[in-house]
């Protein structure tokens, strides 16, 4: 097929064209960089300000509700065990403890279709002693929707979480643990309007 130029553009007016678009990106993006940063691999987080602390005891709170939890009281409730791909050391780990939807059960917040518009639009915020938070949507803690429970550890391949404290909150699927926050102390949970 033949390309059929509409008319002949004089000589001098492409070069002008050139010139006039890149003053414009120019303008967007000062310094030569392009105004749009692509994503960065690395870093993905600010080291917090306070020092590791060991978790000793977990607090979770709905407005008014608020319980404190030992690793005794923990222990007790019914448990589950996931096995996940840690991205950061590429290896396996296998961890035991409360599914998420157990302490949203305590608040009054089963997984039950009266709750279901609830919990769509609930989130937690998990902070460990250093500081260090994490938002995860209620919803997406819950097995019936990722078929596998967003938990807060006490253990790792069967033994105590050592360094990681008393409770680890584990979010299987991430594909980096940046979210498996250590040491965690409390969990907030929180309806928006
Ligand atoms: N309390 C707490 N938990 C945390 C962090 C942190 O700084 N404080 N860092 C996170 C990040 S960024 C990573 S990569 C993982 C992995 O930690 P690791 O260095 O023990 O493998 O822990 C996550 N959990
Ligand atoms: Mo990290």
């Amino acid at each position: 097929m033949k390309f059929q130029v509409p008319f002949r553009l004089p000589h001098a007016i492409l070069p002008i064209a050139l010139l006039l678009s890149t003053a414009v990106v120019a303008q967007d993006a000062p310094g030569g960089k392009p105004a749009m940063a692509a994503p960065q691999a690395e870093p993905m987080h600010m080291a917090p300000a306070k020092p590791k602390v060991r978790s000793t005891i977990l607090t979770i709170t709905l407005g008014e509700k608020a319980f404190t939890l030992t690793p005794a009281d923990l222990a007790a409730m019914p448990r589950e065990t996931v096995t996940v791909t840690n991205g950061h050391t590429k290896t396996t780990e296998t961890y035991t403890g409360v599914p998420i939807a157990a302490l949203l059960e305590k608040l009054g917040l089963p997984f039950t279709r009266p709750n279901e518009h609830t919990l769509l639009k609930t989130y937690l915020v998990a902070e460990g002693t250093d500081g260090y938070r994490v938002l995860v949507s209620a919803y997406e803690t819950l097995a019936p929707i990722r078929s596998t429970s967003a938990i807060v550890a006490l253990t790792l391949d069967g033994k105590p979480l050592a360094a990681d404290g008393a409770f680890k909150l584990v979010i299987p699927g991430d594909t980096r643990p940046q979210r498996w926050v250590q040491n965690l102390k409390s969990v907030t949970v929180k309806v928006i309007d």
